[in-house]
């Protein structure tokens, strides 16, 4: 876990030299998420089960089975970028051998495909169950009521992954609802609703084990809200100290778990500075080597721009990989 923590945080940061030294077109940035998206994406079959991610997912995809290349062919689209062939905007992550379904961008509507999904394991009894992710804005949306309605009327096996991070681009969380905690919404719907502390990894994980367990169980879905911070602008497209203070810049840093899970295992006596050492130094050869791959990789033929639009009967990028 603490590897995948570590790599996920190493990936974000290349992805924004990429786009700063004009490689890359565009960064939606998973800084802050990560200890969020490890516990949670660790407590699946990674083999058997489905997960839905959002823009921010790279930890999680990372942990489905992602590997760094594969990051970067998405962020420098290229032509064998799995998720879509260079097609889509970075952040649209999706791996259909890894079980990871390609979200668009209209935020919320990854989670009827998650309802989706978990209905047709449901029908046929595969035991598959399914994670979403999703931003606490984004819960304002229509979408959020129908899917969790939905799911919890027919007992799916989904996991509605609400990542708190108090924004909505440049809207506070104060002005999307009018309850503290978004999971208190859950019981309108008929399902449990748990608010963790998204620094805390193993917090994390020990949440999403008992809401994966209920969903493999037959008894339905969970609304599972993690409170993460934002470590930088929504995108870079973004200049977030438009809108927080420096003050709050700064305490968010605090929140980070990167930084909180490295400090836990050492006070826990489970990290020495070699092993630390060890792993930094593992993670940053994963990512050079990443990067290399993706940086070597063909360009996307723009002739190619209007295929797979619609089904097309030869194999669509990424397809089965
Ligand atoms: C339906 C829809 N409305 C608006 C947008 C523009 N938009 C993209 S990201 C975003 C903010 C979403 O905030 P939140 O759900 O809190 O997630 P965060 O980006 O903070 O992780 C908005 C409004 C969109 N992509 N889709």
């Amino acid at each position: 876990m603490y590897y995948f923590v570590r790599l996920a945080r190493a990936v974000d940061e290349r992805m924004w030299a990429l786009q700063r030294s004009g490689q890359a077109a565009f960064v939606i940035s998973g800084q802050g998420h990560e200890g969020a998206q490890v516990g949670v994406v660790s407590a699946l079959d990674r083999e058997k089960d489905w997960l839905v991610p959002f823009y921010r997912s790279v930890a999680a995809v990372l942990v489905k089975g992602m590997p760094p290349a594969e990051i970067f062919l998405i962020q420098l689209s290229k032509a064998t970028d799995p998720s879509s062939g260079g097609r889509q905007m970075p952040g649209h992550y999706g791996h259909s051998g890894h079980k990871i379904l390609s979200t668009s961008s209209p935020v919320t509507t990854q989670l009827l495909h998650a309802d989706g999904i978990a209905y047709a394991a449901k029908v046929r009894r595969t035991g598959e169950i399914c994670v979403t992710e999703v931003g606490e804005g984004s819960t304002s949306e229509g979408d959020f009521h129908e899917a969790l309605n939905f799911a919890a009327i027919h007992k799916l096996g989904v996991v509605f992954v609400v990542e708190n991070n108090g924004y909505a681009i440049s809207v506070p969380v104060a002005k999307q609802m009018a309850v503290p905690n978004v999971s208190a919404r859950a019981v309108g719907y008929g399902m449990p609703g748990v608010t963790v502390d998204g620094s805390h990894v193993l917090e994390v994980y020990a949440a999403a084990r008992e809401a994966v367990a209920r969903a493999r169980r037959g008894e339905g879905p969970t609304l599972l809200e993690v409170k993460v911070p934002r470590l930088t602008a929504h995108s870079s497209d973004d200049r977030q100290e438009k809108y927080r203070s420096a003050d709050e810049i700064a305490h968010t840093k605090e929140q980070d778990s990167v930084h909180v899970f490295t400090e836990e295992l050492r006070a826990w006596g489970v990290l020495s500075e070699a092993r630390e050492a060890e792993i930094a130094d593992r993670v940053r050869r994963d990512v050079d080597l990443g990067t290399e791959i993706a940086e070597a990789a063909p360009v996307v033929d723009p002739a190619t721009a209007t295929r797979y639009v619609y089904y097309e009967h030869d194999t669509p990028p990424g397809r089965g990989r």
